[in-house]
Formats: C-alpha cells, structure tokens, sequence
C-alpha cells in the first residue's frame, strides 16, 4: 500500500466525519495525519512491516498509529467503512469543487438530500442552493460553473488511471447487442500521456442497440447526450466517455478520424485536397469514387503514404516521413532486456531485492540495476558509508541466488552546486550511477543547466535521470537549456532517461525527439519502489514511441555483453 493511499483514506475519514458534522477536533487530528504520511519518504507500509514505532512521526498518536497499522494489514479502516454508511462517500466528489468546504456540503446534504455531483448540479439548475442561508446566486452560479470547468476544460488523467477505466469499458461495450468492433481511439490511443477524455468506436448492426446499452453503464453519473449513433456520458470520477457507433464497413475511415491529433487529420486533409481526393470519417473519396473506408492501412494508401502508428499523428513531421516511407521503426516493449533503474528497502522502495530481481526475471528480463538514493536526500534514506558493504553484498548474493545479472548502481543526488550526494569512496565501489536532482527545482535556467552539466562529468556517472523534475499536474519541469545538455550527453557517450513513471514520464515526447535527432542515447528505466513497478516500462514505451525512438536509440534493448560492454 502506497503512502498516498493510506493518506487518501485519512482523508476521506476527516472530511466525511466534518461533513457529517462531528468534533472538529478529531477531523483537525486525521487531516494532519494525512497531510504528514502523504509528505513523507519513507514507506509506511514498510515501517509498518520492520515493526517501526509510527507515533515518532508527526502528528501521529497511538490511536491514528493503531488505525494504520489496521489498514495496512488488512486493507481497511472500519472506523471509514462505518462512516460510509451513515454519511454517501460521493459526497466527497463535491469537495472538489471551487467554494464548496465539509460546512457548506453538510449544508447541501442536510437541507436539500443532495448526494452527489448530478444531484448538486440538478439542484443548482433549478435555483434550489440560492434559497439556502449562506449560499446565495453567487455561489449557485460557481457551482454551476465549477461543474463546467470539471467536465471541460478540468483535470486531465493520467494515461495510466484512464488505461484500466477504458478496458472496463471496451469489455463491457464488447458484450452489447449486435456490437463487431470496440476501440479506444482519440488520445488515449495515441498514447498520451494525459487524456482530456475517452473517444470510443464501435461498429454494430444496430448502433442505436449499443448506445442504448451503454447509457446503462453503472459507473456513468450523467447522460450529457444520447442519440441514435453517439453518445456523452460523465463518470462517477468525472472522467467524460464519447461513443460514436458505425457501420462496420467506414471503421478504417472512422478510426482515423477519432483517433486524431485533430492536427495530423487536418494536415492529412489538406494534403488530400491537393490532390483532388475528399477525406471524411466515412471514406476517401475522388468525386463519387469511394477509394477506402473499411480499415486504416487502406485509408492511408488511398493517399499515397504507409501507415503511421498512433503515438507519431501529431502532425510533427509524421506525414512528409510517410510519404518518403522513412518513418521510424518504433520501439516495442518486448524490444525491452532489462531495466537499469529500480529501489530496494535499502533506500525508499518497499521490497527487498531479491523480490525485485525475482520479478525482473519473471518479466524474462537478462538484466537489471539496483540503483538506491545516496543517503544525502532528507526524504529517502539512502546508502551511506555505513550501508555500502551490506548494500553491494546483497545485490551479489541476490544474483546468486535468483540467477539473474544485477548491476550495483545509485541514485546519486546532484546537490546545489552541482556536486555529488556520494563520495568517490562510495562510487569507485559500484558499476555506474545515475545522477538526479531533487531539490532546488526553481533555480534558474542557467544556474540549473549548469548544475547537471556539473554532475554529469563525473566518470562515475553515466547518466541524467528524470531530467526535468516534473510531476505530471503537480510540479512544473525546470527550467533546462536542453540543447547544452544534449549536445554534452551525445558528445561524452552519456545516456538520457526516460522515466517510466506514469507521472513523470520524463523526458517528455517533444525532447525525446529532439535529442535523438541530436545523436543522445537514451535508457528507459521503470524507477520501480515495488516489484509491481517495474510494469510500469510500458508507460516508458508509449512515450519513447511518441518521440520517435527505435530499438536501436535505446541502451536497454542491448543484449546482456552489449551492456556490459557499454558500462566498462
Ligand atoms: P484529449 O481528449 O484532449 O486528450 O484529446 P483527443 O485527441 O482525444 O481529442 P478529442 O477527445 O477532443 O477528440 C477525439 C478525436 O476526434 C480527435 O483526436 C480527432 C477528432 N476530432 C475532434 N474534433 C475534431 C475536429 O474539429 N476536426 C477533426 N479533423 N477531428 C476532430
Ligand atoms: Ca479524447
Ligand atoms: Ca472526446
């Protein structure tokens, strides 16, 4: 269990105990409790488990102590799951809207019986909230257009919350009356790491049966629109679904246009248009001629170009490529033989080694790292001088034992100034390191590039990890001069990562591009803190396609002698 789940469920328990209306004291105790555990380095699953003392922790006492050890063995809180009953967890959704604290939802809840996101919008519409005291028409308006901005132009998901959401869905549609073909088009096709959206296509004989059907979904909170061949639903979580129904016979046509880029069709319609051939979602036609609809290679021929895979129809040079049939070969995830950036207990993951390098091998991997923090960082204690001799006799006894190559390698912190959270001493001991900054994301651009130019001329480092720094939708990538530091990477034989976590995914598609045009190398790492994380390599994938990477631009594709090679 993540720390952010376990502050997730604290969270939960205060806001619904306030708004249920109870001791505000207790609901300050959770609030805090959360805020500390969401904040913290350290596993707490993982204290739990080594029988650490939790209330040495801020802000945590014996009883919230009690609770978390409760809901990581078991995976529950009763005192939540009781809570649920008497106060609707949807209720919770309503926080998430600008102007609405526990007081006033209390308010809403007790007074006017709403329960959730539709019900407050149904009762704003009808001018049922500006009645109520303390609420007014300014509030009710806010509501209204809280909701709007919720479902517009609101928060974006993570490709890899919308991937497990989307494959309900297709099972789902899959079973509907007369349906042939379901397919997630749009972004999420294309592999983004973000989705504004679901677009689904479906081919049937009836299509009116499948939309009927769909509306049906138990996970959908609103109907936006139903028709005979499209439909718009809002999810429990907010997440919007657009299903369009065809015939079967325009699927090719239809799928490219749904999965976009709206650029990339644009560019390809133009291109059409010059040579007197018309593009639609139902086909391509030259005067009355139908030239092909029914799947996509065809569509793609009918203009003169090869296929192009989803992740390259951004309209960034895809097109000329096509038409000189020198699109790259993308990367593939089986293309992948090891992963050169994981942790163990003996900094912040939560597993020991050997349960990473045993998954690694399940995964049929020739190779990995165990790159652990240096002990410098204040949030995740890492390997010290005290730690290295155990450190690198684990990782050789482990290889042993599971039969599978390990790597000793680090984390290495790039301070302020550019310098290393590891002394030579510690380094000389290992087979490389990765070098990555975590603190002091907002120096200036020059100061900043200077920064990891420094760390990166270190021999023992062969690497930059998680360049920018950015968390998806929470922390701005920092300010780079990204053409120095390739220039440098691709001059010194030095390798860029692609970070394969699902909120980094870092280096970004655009720059990716960009330095292998420039000659960079590149390793796609995992950056896995749990054996389950190594799976993540395919969000690592998706990226390094949408920038354009083959088999050969990537370190990791290598054959065990190839890397060993690279690394002495
Ligand atoms: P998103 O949802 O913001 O992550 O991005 P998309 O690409 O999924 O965009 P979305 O959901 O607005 O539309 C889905 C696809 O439908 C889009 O990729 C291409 C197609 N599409 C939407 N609007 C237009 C348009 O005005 N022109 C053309 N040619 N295609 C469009
Ligand atoms: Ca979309
Ligand atoms: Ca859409």
């Amino acid at each position: 269990m993540q720390n952010s789940e376990i502050a997730k469920a604290f969270f939960d328990l205060a806001n619904l105990l306030d708004i249920k209306g109870e001791n505000p004291f207790k609901v300050r105790a959770y609030k805090n409790a959360a805020r500390v555990i969401e904040g913290l380095g350290e596993s707490i699953e993982k204290m739990v488990h080594e029988g650490e003392d939790l209330t040495k922790l801020p802000g945590i006492g014996k009883e919230i102590a009690k609770k978390i050890q409760e809901l990581v063995t078991t995976g529950k809180l009763k005192k939540l799951e009781k809570v649920k009953k008497e106060v609707p967890p949807t209720l919770l959704d309503l926080l998430s809207i600008e102007g609405l604290g526990p007081k006033k939802v209390h308010e809403l809840y007790t007074k006017l019986g709403i329960t959730n996101l539709k019900e407050l919008q149904e009762a704003a519409k009808k001018h049922q909230i500006s009645k109520l005291r303390g609420f007014g028409a300014k509030t009710e308006e806010k509501i209204l257009k809280g909701m709007h901005l919720l479902k517009q132009e609101g928060i974006r998901f993570l490709y890899a919350v919308a991937k497990p959401i989307a494959f309900n869905l297709k099972a789902y549609l899959l079973k509907a009356p007369t349906i042939i073909k379901v397919v997630i088009a749009g972004s999420f096709r294309r592999a983004k790491e973000t989705v504004g959206d679901l677009d689904i296509l479906a081919t049937a004989k009836e299509p009116a049966l499948v939309i009927d059907y769909f509306t049906q979904y138990p996970d959908i909170i609103e109907v936006v629109v139903a028709g005979d061949t499209r439909a718009t639903v809002v999810l429990k979580n907010m997440l919007q679904v657009d299903l369009r129904v065809v015939q079967d016979k325009s699927f090719g046509a239809a799928l490219q246009y749904f999965t976009g880029s709206k650029d990339h069709t644009i560019a390809l319609r133009n291109m059409a248009i010059d040579m007197g051939i018309k593009m639609n979602e139902y086909g391509v036609f030259k005067g009355n001629k139908l030239l092909a609809s029914k799947d996509e290679i065809e569509v793609y021929k009918s203009i003169g170009l090869c296929y192009i895979e989803p992740e390259l129809r951004e309209n960034r040079g895809e097109i000329e490529a096509a038409a000189k049939n020198a699109l790259p070969k993308l990367i593939t995830l089986q293309d992948i033989k090891g992963d050169l950036h994981m942790h163990s207990t003996f900094s912040d993951g939560i597993e020991t080694i050997k349960t990473m390098a045993q998954k690694a091998k399940l995964l049929g991997y020739e190779y990995i790292a165990i790159s652990d923090h240096s002990a410098s960082l204040a949030i995740a204690k890492g390997v010290d001088e005290k730690k290295i001799q155990s450190y690198i006799k684990e990782i050789e006894t482990t290889e042993d034992e599971v039969g599978i190559k390990i790597f000793k390698a680090m984390e290495v912190d790039i301070l302020e100034d550019g310098s290393l959270g590891a002394s030579k001493e510690i380094l000389e001991q290992l087979d490389f390191a990765w070098a990555a900054i975590h603190s002091k994301f907002k120096l200036d651009k020059t100061t900043q590039t200077k920064r990891i130019l420094k760390a990166l001329q270190n021999p023992f480092v062969k690497g930059i990890a998680h360049i920018s720094g950015r968390i998806i939708a929470k922390r701005e990538p920092m300010q780079l001069d990204y053409e120095t530091i390739f220039t440098f990477l691709a001059k010194e034989g030095k390798f860029l990562e692609l970070n394969a976590q699902p909120e980094r995914l870092d280096v970004t598609d655009v720059y990716a591009k960009k330095a292998k045009e420039m000659g960079v190398k590149f390793v796609i790492n995992s950056d896995a803190h749990s054996s389950k994380q190594l799976e993540f390599m395919e969000f690592g994938i998706n990226q390094a396609r949408r920038g354009w990477l083959e088999a050969k631009d990537v370190i990791n594709t290598s054959s065990l002698k190839e890397i060993e090679a690279l690394f002495n």
